[in-house]
């Protein structure tokens, strides 16, 4: 049986050289040789879990474009092109250009508004997080979209987050990893909600994928319920060190676009 978790390709883009000063203008110090290597480290996390990467070259006009996970929702031959916040509306150019020769693309209509971070599959049920990111009519889209594979859409309102992966993740076999206070809880049908640490609720955001659990290094707190987590169900947990994409509003799933053939 194959696992929504059972991811077999990537996009990763790599990370412009204007990322750190684009971020300096704006007061956040981003060191741009430690990024480059944690992105190199991330790339052979995902490779050493199963997944063929392509990397794809960054686009300099357009500083964010390594969070490659906001512009495009693949599932299996086909994609669907977000419509993405204004500052970073253009960085889909360059994945379209590496899906389209062998995935059917489709694009939101005027007026939708959708983000990969908002689009969290959960097994049989995708969650979409209604956020500034993603409005009524890009959920809309992404329920018709994956609505022609069967497979349901469920909203979710997300409060004080930029998306609903920034505060809810899937951790597998039927457990979810969630900071909480941003969504409500109630509407994920899952057999188990992990809750972060107090103090920790930026390490909600994971990667499963296979039978690895990419995670935020350092997450004391919550790496031991983590920890028994994955024992019980015989995931290996893969601390990276994302520090200079967490300062730039990321984490681990927003720097690649996953997918199963
Ligand atoms: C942004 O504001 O769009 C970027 N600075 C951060 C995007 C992070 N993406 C994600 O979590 N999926």
């Amino acid at each position: 049986m194959t696992l929504i978790t059972d991811y077999d390709r990537a996009i990763v883009r790599a990370v412009p050289q204007a990322y750190a000063p684009a971020y300096l203008a704006r007061g956040i110090r981003i060191d741009a040789a430690v990024a480059d290597a944690q992105h190199a480290e991330y790339v052979a996390a995902l490779r050493r879990a199963g997944v063929i990467v392509t990397v794809i070259p960054a686009d300099e006009e357009l500083f964010d474009c390594v969070f490659v996970e906001d512009t495009a929702i693949v599932w299996g031959n086909r994609a669907l092109v977000t419509c993405m916040s204004p500052h970073r509306e253009g960085e889909q150019r360059g994945v379209v250009a590496a899906l389209e020769k062998t995935h059917t693309l489709s694009r939101l209509s005027a007026g939708a508004r959708l983000e990969g971070g908002d689009v969290l599959h959960v097994d049989e049920v995708t969650y979409v997080g209604l956020s500034g990111r993603t409005n009524e009519r890009g959920a809309d889209q992404l329920a018709e979209f994956l609505g022609a594979s069967g497979r349901p859409v469920v909203r979710v309102p997300v409060h004080g987050a930029l998306h609903l992966k920034t505060a809810v993740t899937y951790l597998g076999n039927g457990g979810v990893l969630a900071a909480p206070g941003h969504v409500d809880l109630r509407a994920f049908e899952v057999d188990e909600v992990i809750e972060t640490a107090r103090g920790e609720e930026a390490f909600a955001n994971c990667v499963r994928v296979r039978e690895t659990l990419l995670v935020r290094r350092g997450c004391v707190a919550t790496r031991d319920r983590l920890r028994r987590f994955a024992a019980r169900h015989a995931v290996s947990l893969m601390p990276l060190d994302l520090s200079e994409f967490e300062k730039g509003g990321g984490s681990a799933t927003c720097l690649s676009l996953l997918w199963q053939v």
